[in-house]
């Protein structure tokens, strides 16, 4: 019988230990870029720029260590007296402030230092300590960095170079904390219940990019009240119609009113939202 324990006792001392020893640091892809704010318009860049990572494995993962960079001379090093340990598939904020009263209400996981986000191009560039890249985000021309709203990676993009792509990411459109918009430390909104989406608004805005008019059609599987909205890169955010119990939308747009460049039509209806990308281009 004691000798039962003494193995059951074993047994669990070696599940934990394995358990801690588990706890590595990541490998490249391991840890991927989901959502960043460059130009928070609630408080000031100083103190609300923030990004978000999501743990793409089934395990924990260590991120002591880690180097944070960009392209040019900002670096930080992930350290802590604390281990930190990353749970498998969860969304973490690292941020410049730590304080949810002066950082637009952000839930903070770690605080960098000498590490900022310019509002126009810049890279967010995670290495291991042996100078593995674990994943980067490069931004600029083109990429929905508006102010006031986060960038959030589709959720159907979340992979190593899935990030890379501007047409990736879309400006945030629900608020959080002090007003601006984003989901620090959750999945982007487009995940919960995309399927359901993709089944309940179709949209399509052809020719696009579009040098004229343009034709935007929106299907619904019944019918739905919204709006047809318009958000661009400067920051321009309008209802351009609403509309009510309808199936089918069909509109051509003469845009005269849409400045040249990328514009974000979102078609919101019933609580869900379709978002597509649209090139002004004249
Ligand atoms: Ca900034
Ligand atoms: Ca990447
Ligand atoms: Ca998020």
């Amino acid at each position: 019988m004691k000798n039962n324990y003494i193995v059951l006792l074993t047994v669990i001392l070696a599940g934990y230990w394995i358990n801690l020893s588990g706890q590595t640091a990541p490998r490249q892809g391991e840890i991927l870029i989901t959502e960043i704010m460059v130009n928070p318009e609630a408080v000031s860049d100083a103190n609300g720029e923030w990004f978000e990572i999501w743990n793409a494995t089934n395990h924990d993962v260590l991120l002591n260590g880690l180097t944070l960079k960009d392209a040019g001379s900002n670096q930080h090093v992930i350290t802590s007296t604390d281990q930190l340990v990353m749970p498998a598939k969860s969304y973490w904020v690292l941020a410049k402030n730590g304080d949810i009263l002066t950082n637009g209400g952000v839930v903070v996981n770690y605080i960098y230092q000498n590490f900022t986000l310019s509002n126009t191009s810049d890279q967010v560039i995670i290495t291991a300590a042996d100078e593995t890249l674990i994943d980067q985000v490069s931004y600029g021309s083109g990429w929905p960095v508006v102010s006031g709203a986060s960038m959030e990676l589709h959720p159907d993009y979340q992979s190593f170079s899935g990030n890379d792509q501007p047409e990736h990411w879309f400006p945030a459109r629900i608020a959080f904390g002090a007003g601006d918009k984003g989901s620090p430390g959750k999945a982007n909104p487009l995940s919960s219940g995309l399927e359901e989406w993709e089944q309940g608004i179709r949209l399509d805005i052809f020719p696009n990019p579009s040098q004229g008019r343009f034709i935007l059609e929106a299907t619904f599987s019944k019918p739905q009240s919204g709006e047809i909205r318009m958000i661009n890169l400067l920051g321009q955010d309008f209802i351009y119609k609403t509309f009510s119990e309808r199936a089918v939308l069909r509109e051509v747009i003469e845009p005269d009113f849409l400045t040249p460049g990328i514009w974000f039509i979102e078609v919101v209806s019933g609580g869900q939202t379709k978002a597509t990308r649209l090139v002004i281009d004249r």
